[in-house]
């Protein structure tokens, strides 16, 4: 691994996530063409796919024969591979794009021979650039990021809603909210869920979780995570795999041990 991350071609993909987010920064919030996929409030924007095309397309000639899995456009059912493998969240956050709430990011998780290699989320509205290597620390804007060493009873936790399973997971997550909330300091939802697990990379925050969710959701931000020292598992304290849906706890090593017994009994 070592040996590919210093062929991994860092810079160009960096410039390749920068020149997309202008297609999100020159979008039409009145005007965007949105249609809507499985399940309640699941929408893609015209953006979203121009944003997944134009970083397929950099990739593909940066790196010959990568592959992908992707939220948009039927790449979703790609196993990892062998060599290059990218998973890629166009849009994280495409509700908040589409309202205009500047909320959103860009997410992608470089692979190699099915192993994490690097990973990547771009907030451009803020113009924090998350990034971490295999091994070699996470850095938001060049920068050495650290998760933070807090109490979970004053720490911040994030709960995701996933909103697109809500007949599954209604009640799970009002539980949930109760059970997070009497052991946490407070509670939050972004409706970012890379950019929910990267503030805690960056010290921001303590826990965040989430029933169901997807690989391109997680994939970046839980490489950064854990190169912050922080810890991101499934419910049942499990590694998360990439080939679909699971359930996603990330928390600080100071809190994660408190939110796993809340949650291990939830899904
Ligand atoms: C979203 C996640 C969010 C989750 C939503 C959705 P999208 O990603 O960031 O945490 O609750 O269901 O998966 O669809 O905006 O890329």
């Amino acid at each position: 691994m070592q040996d590919i991350l210093k062929e991994f071609p860092e810079r160009e993909v960096e410039a390749i996530i920068r020149d997309a987010s202008k297609i999100m920064l020159e979008a039409d919030n009145h005007r965007m063409h949105i249609e809507k996929k499985d399940g309640a409030a699941n929408f893609v924007t015209e953006y979203d796919v121009k944003v997944q095309r134009f970083l397929e397309g950099k990739f593909s000639a940066l790196l010959p024969g990568c592959g992908f899995l992707a939220e948009e456009e039927g790449e979703n059912e790609n196993p990892l591979g062998d060599g290059y493998m990218f998973i890629i969240d166009p849009i994280d956050g495409t509700t908040n794009f589409m309202f205009g709430r500047r909320a959103s990011c860009i997410s992608v998780g470089v692979f190699y021979n099915r192993q994490a290699l690097y990973g990547a989320v771009y907030d451009p509205y803020a113009d924090r650039f998350y990034s971490a290597r295999a091994g070699q620390g996470a850095y938001l804007n060049g920068e050495r990021i650290f998760a933070a060493d807090r109490d979970p009873s004053v720490g911040i936790a994030y709960i995701g809603s996933a909103p697109y399973y809500r007949e599954k997971t209604g009640r799970i997550i009002a539980e949930t909210t109760y059970e997070i909330l009497m052991h946490f300091g407070d509670i939050r939802r972004l409706g970012s869920a890379a950019l929910e697990i990267c503030s805690i990379a960056s010290g921001e925050a303590d826990m965040y979780c989430e029933p169901i969710l997807s690989p391109w959701d997680h994939a970046a931000a839980g490489l950064i995570l854990k190169e912050a020292g922080g810890i991101v598992t499934d419910y049942h304290g499990d590694p998360l795999g990439y080939n679909g849906p699971s359930s996603v706890l990330a928390a600080t090593k100071a809190s994660y041990e408190t939110a796993q017994n809340l949650l291990k009994g939830m899904v």
